[in-house]
């Protein structure tokens, strides 16, 4: 999206780092399940009517699940985060009006899964699960035997009960989590910050998709470690269907004509761009406490659990560096139990397909872009692209046989750090001539860009889904922020400071 740049940029990072400065923005996948002790983990859900807010003023009714103990009902529902071979139990409470049911595609359940076949003489399928009637309870029981990334969702009246948002994301940490694993980078050309001007040859990791290889070092192409994870659940409204939902005195006598079912608003996490931008548990979102706004260190590398629980595909793509796809549905892309993620490839776009999860991970560290991406001819930074190092950027001119070009210029500008005045005049000027514009702001508007960080677009490549019901722009877009290591993000373990 290269017309983004400029004009939009500037809220975009504004809404980013206001969320960063007041230490909620979420640099890991918050959800329930974390703080409970030993492999058997309960939760109690009430399925319950809401409201979300957009970003261009509108209110729409959901039908969502609660976490029961703080009954704030939220869209999509709690994210569960549990251990491979817990057994969990979901009591679930129905608020609702109508029956819900709950499924857990990929768990081995141990509760029952018997459907819902009402007798008649024109008996329906109603449920894929047992239910919970309006104002009763039904308990779900699985085990979580597969690592990766997961979702529960209604499993009654589906055309309805979806499009209202009753689901949520279910993560399944690897038995191997926890245990370090060194992985090859001696192909990546990083400065090793723990002995400058040498390439690194290993990265530790800590944490991982799924069970990798035990070699060690773990060949790159087999490892699904990762340093930083980032939850991406997408999926889309149309508010005339929420409106009819909700206004609507006699749906029998005027029912909802599904074939004209159209998205206008296009959700990460729940939120519509640039609410995706907002802190976590923003005041303004009662019923959508869950942002989306990925940060990093240069080198590391950031796995991204995508979910789609919506109807539609959508194309998400991330600019800068392309994304490896270690996993789909909770599988690792191995060709044995033992390989790893030796079948993983590159995305440039990976189109998410309804009702599927897949895991990627990201690396940026600025390497062959053949100018110095930090502007600077001093010390390396930790793991640095050191082939680029002290650089500058000289325009690429092929020869063409036979047409007559004007001369090079001698030397093109280096990337120059910003000035004093470009810190006043141009606050968010981050040195790079690719981001954004370096002309003059007016004064006063906040502050300077306290990481110096480099701030980039992630968002649905189908370009009508960056909109607001048609209002540009918004829809399924965030920002990544890739901040220098002194820049410290919120909850990174080096520093241990939660959420
Ligand atoms: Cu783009």
């Amino acid at each position: 999206m290269k017309r983004l740049r400029g004009i939009w940029l500037l809220p975009a990072i504004v809404a980013l780092l206001v969320a960063t400065a007041s230490g909620s923005a979420q640099a890991k996948i918050i959800g329930l399940g974390e703080n409970q002790t030993g492999s058997a983990k309960s939760f109690a859900f009430t399925a319950k009517a809401g409201h979300i807010n957009t970003p261009d003023g509108s209110s729409l009714l959901f039908w969502g699940f609660a976490d029961t103990s703080s009954g704030k009902v939220q869209f999509p529902g709690p994210t569960l985060i549990v251990k491979q071979g817990d057994t969990v139990t979901i009591n679930l409470t129905n608020q609702l009006a109508e029956p819900v049911s709950m499924l857990f595609p990929g768990m081995t359940m141990t509760s029952s899964v018997k459907p819902v076949i009402p007798a008649g003489d024109r008996s329906q399928l109603t449920s894929l699960a047992p239910e919970a009637a309006p104002g009763g309870t039904q308990s779900y029981t699985f085990v979580a035997d597969r690592p990766g990334t997961f979702y529960y969702q209604s499993g009654s009246n589906l055309p309805v009960q979806l499009r209202m948002g009753l689901y949520g994301a279910i993560i399944v940490r690897p038995s191997q989590d926890g245990s370090t694993r060194n992985v090859d980078i001696s192909s990546h050309n990083l400065n090793d910050p723990l002995n400058p001007g040498v390439a690194a040859t290993r990265w530790p990791f800590t944490r991982f998709v799924y069970n990798d290889s035990l070699a060690d070092p773990v060949a790159e192409n087999v490892s699904t470690g990762y340093d930083r994870e980032y939850l991406f659940l997408v999926s889309e409204m149309d508010p005339k269907f929420n409106s009819w939902m909700e206004f609507e005195k006699d749906k029998v006598a005027r029912p909802f004509d599904f074939s004209k079912w159209k998205a206008n608003y296009w959700f990460i996490n729940g939120r519509c761009a640039p609410d995706t931008m907002s802190p976590v548990n923003a005041a303004y979102l009662p019923s959508q406490p869950y942002n989306s706004a990925p940060l990093m260190h240069p080198g590391e590398t950031v796995l991204l659990r995508f979910v789609n629980m919506g109807s539609d595909p959508h194309p998400f793509h991330t600019h800068g560096n392309h994304m490896r796809v270690v996993g789909e549905d909770g599988n690792p892309l191995s060709s044995s139990a033992a390989a790893g993620a030796d079948l993983s490839w590159q995305a440039f776009t990976l189109t998410l397909q309804p009702g599927k999860s897949y895991d990627a991970t990201f690396t940026w560290s600025g390497e062959k872009l053949g100018w110095d991406i930090y502007g600077h001819a001093d010390a390396l930074e930790p793991y640095e692209y050191i082939p680029d190092h002290g650089k500058i950027y000289t325009p690429n001119r092929p020869a063409v046989a036979g047409v007559a070009q004007a001369p090079a210029p001698p030397q093109a500008l280096p990337v120059l750090l910003p000035t004093i005045e470009e810190g006043i005049f141009g606050m968010w000027y981050s040195g790079s001539p690719y981001m954004g514009s370096a002309g003059p702001l007016p004064p006063g508007e906040g502050g300077m860009n306290p990481f110096s960080g480099f701030f980039y677009m992630w968002h649905s490549h189908a370009e009508r889904e960056l909109t607001n019901y048609n209002i540009w722009p918004g829809g399924l877009l965030t920002m990544m922020g890739i901040v220098p290591w002194s820049a410290t993000i919120s909850s990174d373990d080096t520093y241990n400071q939660g959420m």
